[in-house]
């Protein structure tokens, strides 16, 4: 038995390049059913989400592709991202998946006994990206997205697209590294959480990083963004 896990696919209706490959993705998932259990996508499925009230028509084909996941045996776990952190109840019973904090401590049983794979977006690994950090903690203050969410859909796509560009523009101008993760903060996380497997996305930089923490050897998994020749990371679990 697999488990998949992918992230930032930043599915956008204007993007039909990138559907198809999730179309490709979703077919092989359902031809190989029996293999998989769960299907775990790590944040920014979207490319924006403005409330479930807003967007739900766009995605509608994306949602009854997860819907068909569900109904072929494969669970669906959705975690937010930085671009759909506002996903919710709505989006989550018409998709029929589960909706799942970052982090998400994963218990899986091994040969070993049971072993934790925490899973996250990595928004909250880039620590060194202070005005990210703070805008972070704006837009998940409960309140804010009161607010926001009492908007009408048209000052919602305003006020977004307004944050897009300003994000772009700041984005040019941050150094490369401050974007990335930053290593204490990975490592105090993962010794939270007792863990040697942390995987996760957002950096758009996927690699596996090896290294020793608290005398044992760990592993931090980067996945892709979404791209034709992208492929989930699956992880076996069971015996076979
Ligand atoms: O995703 P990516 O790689 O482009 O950039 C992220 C960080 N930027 C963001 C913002 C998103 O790009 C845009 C979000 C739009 C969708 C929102 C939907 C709901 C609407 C909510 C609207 C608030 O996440 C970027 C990081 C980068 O990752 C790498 O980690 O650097 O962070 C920033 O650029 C943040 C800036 O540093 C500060 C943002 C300034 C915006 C100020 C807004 C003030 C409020 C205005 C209200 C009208
Ligand atoms: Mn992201």
């Amino acid at each position: 038995m697999k488990l998949l896990f992918i992230s930032d696919l930043h599915l956008d209706p204007q993007r039909p390049d990138i559907q198809h490959c999730f179309d490709n993705f979703v077919s092989s998932c359902l031809q190989n059913n029996s293999d998989i259990k769960a299907l775990y996508i790590l944040g920014d499925l979207f490319e924006v989400w403005l409330g479930d009230d807003a967007s739900l028509s766009s995605y509608s084909s994306t949602i009854e592709q997860l819907k068909q996941l569900n109904q072929k045996g494969i669970q669906v776990f959705v975690m937010h991202g930085n671009r759909d952190f506002l996903l919710g109840p709505a989006f989550a019973e018409a998709a029929r998946c589960q909706l799942i904090p970052d982090p998400y401590p994963l218990r899986i049983e091994t040969q070993k006994g049971i072993e934790t794979i925490l899973l996250s977006h990595g928004d909250i690994l880039c620590t060194d990206d202070i005005g990210y950090m703070s805008f972070r903690k704006m837009v998940h203050n409960p309140d804010w997205q009161k607010d926001f969410l009492s908007k009408t859909i048209d000052q919602r796509i305003a006020i977004a697209s307004s944050i897009r560009q300003q994000s772009k523009k700041r984005g040019q101008q941050k150094q490369a590294e401050i974007m990335d993760v930053n290593q204490q903060t990975v490592e105090l996380l993962m010794s939270e959480y007792n863990t040697s497997t942390l995987i996760h996305g957002h950096t758009h930089r996927p690699d596996t990083h090896r290294f020793t923490l608290n005398i044992q050897p760990v592993q931090r998994i980067v996945l892709p963004n979404w791209s034709p020749d992208a492929k989930a990371y699956p992880l076996t679990i069971g015996s076979d």
